[in-house]
């Protein structure tokens, strides 16, 4: 049934919806199966299943159920493109406080529109939040301004965050887990969980909090700097997340700002990083995006994008997110992905389609990770353009030939480098953990340095 007549109105001009200021816009890439009429009835049918409608009209529809109609607005069969104009009237609101949820905001628009017999697939790029419905999220209420706080930083531009995640991802009990932490503690600022410790039974949680606790002190005892954890609390209960935040603050007491929530955002959902948000507003809420992979990468024609992941997760309130290392590590990603961690930061940024206005939500910090080290760094730095980021390499510092605290400077020196402008293979011959890092990963150190065997001579021995 061709429904365009009244799920699409390509007469309506973007410009003017945005003015409007009653509408989420949203840019898809949606090819039809063959067979079902023409791209405008597969995009009309695709709005109508995301908003009032089904495949056949229905005796119960009145004037006002068409009145938030999403309408197709733009397409260009060409280039796979659909454009979505979804009244904010249609999206979920809490009973407790009025406020919009992202819950709502995905079963409507990568909803039932994502298993359609009559659409090959649909994937959403971009969207656009109105004001009006902007405002209703919770957003961040803690950033990187209040981690530059702890490690007595300027908030401004407080500058490059050293972060490791505990490595082996499993398998450590909690003494040998704490050792690594104070360990890397000697050299370097921040240390999360990796995305899947908890509380398995060879390292109970209470255990593990008490004993990192303890390194924390040591280690900040022995350095004379502040140091932070980021701490996994995702579980599939409310109450578990609660009990498990609550322990970790009871126990580390006086260092308890010195502690981030993790919450793996895309298995546990919006609902596990409102948990964490809201119960916890004054810990820092790090957004694990483990799993996205499935819906984000290239090879998927489905879901949604690491750019809309992100976005989604400012508004979710999410302090961090990993944004990936833009082609530099070993996950997915390209440089242009620099465009993820501007629209998190900035107030007002440019997505794929649409340019967005913050209206002042607090920003969300580029967490990078996967593969990272000391050689791959500069190269990093320099496509985005600042170091103002936590970056967390697990590989890349307890993987450095003399150890996780040499890992962890070396980590520094590379940022320090980077900002000096310096010839990273002169730089390496007055930084001996750089130089190392020569040497714990000989392939990287060939592919991006070639000849450094000769040039850096006894400087890595
Ligand atoms: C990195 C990591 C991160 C991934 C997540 C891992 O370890 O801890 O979870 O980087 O990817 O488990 O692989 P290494 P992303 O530093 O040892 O690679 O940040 O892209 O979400
Ligand atoms: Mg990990």
């Amino acid at each position: 049934m061709d429904q365009s007549d009244r799920y699409a109105n390509l007469k309506l001009k973007e410009a003017d919806l945005i003015a409007g200021g009653r509408h989420v816009l949203v840019a898809y890439h949606m090819k039809p199966k063959p067979g079902h009429g023409t791209y405008l009835a597969a995009a009309a049918h695709f709005a109508a299943e995301s908003s009032t409608g089904t495949n056949v009209e229905v005796s119960t529809t009145d004037d006002f159920t068409r009145g938030v109609d999403a309408l197709v607005y733009e397409i260009d069969e060409s280039k796979e493109l659909m454009k979505i104009a979804y009244p904010i009237e249609l999206f979920d609101r809490n009973i407790i406080d009025g406020r919009a949820m992202i819950a709502s905001f995905l079963t409507l628009t990568i909803g039932n529109n994502q298993g359609m017999g009559d659409i090959e697939y649909g994937k959403m790029h971009d969207f656009y939040v109105p004001p009006a419905y902007l405002r209703l999220f919770d957003g961040p209420s803690t950033t990187i301004k209040d981690l530059w706080r702890v490690l007595g930083r300027p908030v401004v531009d407080g500058g490059f965050i050293v972060g490791t995640i505990i490595k082996p991802k499993l398998g450590l009990r909690p003494k040998p887990f704490a050792d690594a932490c104070y360990d890397f503690w000697l050299g370097g600022d921040f240390i999360k969980n990796d995305e899947p410790q908890g509380n398995q039974t060879f390292a109970p949680f209470r255990e593990a909090v008490r004993l990192v606790n303890d390194a924390m002190v040591r280690a900040q005892d022995k350095t004379g700097q502040a140091k932070l954890f980021s701490f996994n609390i995702t579980a599939d209960d409310h109450y578990e997340m609660v009990a498990r935040g609550e322990y970790i603050l009871e126990t580390f007491g006086p260092n308890a700002d010195h502690v981030a929530f993790l919450v793996d955002g895309y298995v546990a959902g919006p609902a596990a990083v409102t948990t964490a948000r809201r119960q916890f507003p004054k810990q820092y809420l790090h957004y694990h995006r483990a799993g996205h992979g499935a819906v984000t990468s290239p090879s998927s024609k489905r879901g949604y994008t690491a750019f809309v992941l992100s976005k989604m997760a400012r508004l979710q309130g999410a302090s961090g997110i990993h944004t990936g290392t833009m082609g530099f590590g070993k996950m997915e990603g390209e440089a242009a992905d620099r465009n993820i961690a501007f629209m998190l930061t900035e107030d007002k940024a440019q997505g794929p389609y649409y340019e967005q206005d913050w209206l002042g939500m607090a920003p969300t910090t580029p967490i990078i990770s996967g593969g990272m080290n000391a050689l791959r760094m500069p190269g990093f730095f320099d496509n985005l353009g600042h170091s103002n980021l936590i970056m967390t390499a697990g590989g890349g510092a307890f993987g450095h030939i003399d150890g996780g605290a040499a890992g962890a400077t070396s980590l520094r020196q590379a940022e320090q480098c980077w900002k000096a402008k310096a010839n990273p293979i002169e730089f390496a011959k007055s930084h001996r953990e750089f130089a190392r890092a020569f040497v714990s990963f000989p392939h990287d150190a060939d592919k991006l340095f070639p000849g450094w065997r000769d040039k850096l001579g006894q400087a890595a021995a």
